[in-house]
């Protein structure tokens, strides 16, 4: 033998579809896929109508994670703080919504993260639809064209709504070529919550000025360090989304093996993982192998100073799986082919406004003024020197940039600051190319964490026309000047 097949991979300089990286400090082997498991492409697996009723109103909830107190959360349904919606590659979504959210001029619109759906669908407000206003109802009506872990959430005034739990999961289904073992949906947010146990301003003019208000209690799926029972010796798969407005985690299991096997619901040739950076909206599926019966794995975060526990797998029942763990790959969505020769380079520059540089200057920083109409007065960031919204909804100003849809371009992403970004992109996925800084797996996603002063290319083929969202995921970032919009023809 002599050579492991880890050792080989690490060892070449360049492997057709896989790197030997480093992640920041933390190395990973990406493996290449086995010529034996060729990729293949998702088909739909049913069709009809999958039928979903929101109803956003608030609900006073005492989550496990709360120790106690009752919080005025916004959700989605009655009962239900995180949905987990799933349907089958093929379905249609037909979606009804009623605005009950308790305050007036408090409008939503329903952004589906990472579909690539008709631009009408988007959910954005003012630019693809017009906002529900309080007691008023919306519908959505679209197929997904892909398998895989995404999430739906407001797009106005999203701070507060994130902070108050109004997110859930939408899972289309049909990307496993064979199941596994047991699955189980992660949803990682933190909560601002006072020692009193009331919420804290959800945004604050020194957090959106810099790395984003932090909340104060950590929870996946609303409990601090929750004990799932797995079974033992299984390959689990695990859908791990990041849904806080703020928080950059790198993931990772203590002992057990585990591989990467989709990035933003997009099935990858499976990565072993060692760890793995996720900032708000980016989600990652894990194929874990357990440990044996009456064994724990914890799931930890290693992007804080002290690593911290995420969550627990306790093992148990007879094993379902002998022999060493190979990490099924999952089927694919089809994509376009990126044409990178021809492709026409777009420069991405992302940095603070003077009026941001000020309020990190000063020290005293006061509450803010958000407001619920989806603009801001503090505008602290800026994509290629605009701030959004730099006039009013009438008044968008200028797109980013103007796509033509089919053709393929090159982003080049520039953090021109010293905090981390997660750049998303509505109705398309980026294959991400390089970065300047560390060398990456070549991997498609919604939202990449540009991290400081980096440059990362990714490339798109243009898809459908319209206007399409183009922002930072910290949500106040997003939110005071972070982002644009490009148009598509
Ligand atoms: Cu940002």
């Amino acid at each position: 033998m002599g050579t492991t097949r880890r050792q080989f991979v690490a060892g070449a300089a360049a492997f057709s579809g896989g790197v030997a990286a480093s992640f920041a400090g933390t190395a990973y082997v990406a493996r290449a896929r086995d010529a034996l498991t060729p990729e293949i492409v998702a088909e739909p697996i049913a069709s009809g109508v999958k039928h979903l009723a929101l109803d956003l109103a608030e609900r006073p909830t005492a989550l496990p994670c709360f120790n106690g107190a009752t919080l005025p959360l916004w959700t989605f349904e009655e009962g239900t703080t995180f949905p987990i919606v799933r349907m089958k590659l093929g379905e249609r979504l037909e979606t009804t919504l009623v605005n009950n959210l308790p305050r007036q001029g408090e409008y939503v619109s329903i952004h589906w993260h990472g579909l690539r759906i008709p631009n009408d669908q988007d959910g954005v407000p003012f630019l693809t639809q017009q906002p529900i206003e309080p007691g008023a109802k919306g519908s959505y009506s679209f197929t997904p064209p892909d398998t895989g872990s995404f999430f739906f959430h407001t797009h106005c005034n999203s701070a507060e709504h994130f902070g108050r739990g109004l997110v859930a999961a939408l899972i289309v289904e049909g990307d496993e070529i064979s199941p596994p073992d047991a699955e189980l949906v992660l949803l990682m947010k933190d909560w601002r919550i006072s020692p009193d146990g009331k919420f804290l301003p959800f945004i604050t003019d020194d957090g959106a000025a810099r790395a984003g208000t932090s909340g104060t209690v950590r929870s996946v799926n609303g409990v601090t360090k929750p004990v799932f029972k797995v079974p033992a010796s299984a390959d689990v798969r695990i859908r791990f989304y990041n849904v806080d407005p703020v928080r950059i985690s790198e993931i990772g299991f203590e002992t057990a093996e585990a591989a990467i096997i989709a990035v933003d619901g997009n099935g990858q040739p499976p990565i072993m993982l060692e760890s793995w950076r996720l900032g708000p909206a980016m989600r990652v599926d894990l194929l874990l192998r357990t440990p044996p019966a009456g064994e724990t794995v914890r799931l930890m975060d290693y992007f804080s100073k002290v690593p911290a526990v995420l969550a627990e797998f306790v093992s148990e029942g007879a094993p379902r799986r002998t022999g060493k763990f190979v990490p099924q790959p999952l089927k694919v969505s089809k994509f376009a082919p990126l044409d990178e020769a021809s492709a026409e380079h777009i420069q991405m520059d992302f940095s603070a406004t003077a009026t941001g540089e000020a309020v990190v200057q000063m020290s005293d920083a006061t509450g803010t003024t958000i407001g619920s109409l989806c603009l801001s007065t503090n505008t602290f960031w800026a994509i290629n020197k605009e701030a959004w919204p730099s006039k009013d909804h009438q008044n968008l100003g200028a797109p980013l940039a103007v796509l033509k849809s089919g053709n393929s371009y090159v982003f080049e992403l520039k953090n021109l600051t010293p905090h981390a970004h997660p750049i998303h992109i509505h109705g398309h996925m980026f294959e991400v190319l390089g970065s300047n800084l560390r060398r990456l797996p070549r991997f498609r996603a919604d939202t990449v964490l540009l991290l400081p002063k980096e440059r990362i290319t990714v490339g798109l083929v243009a898809g459908d026309p319209g206007k399409w969202m183009f922002h930072c995921h910290i949500i106040e970032h997003q939110e005071t000047g972070m982002m644009g919009y490009i148009v598509v023809t």
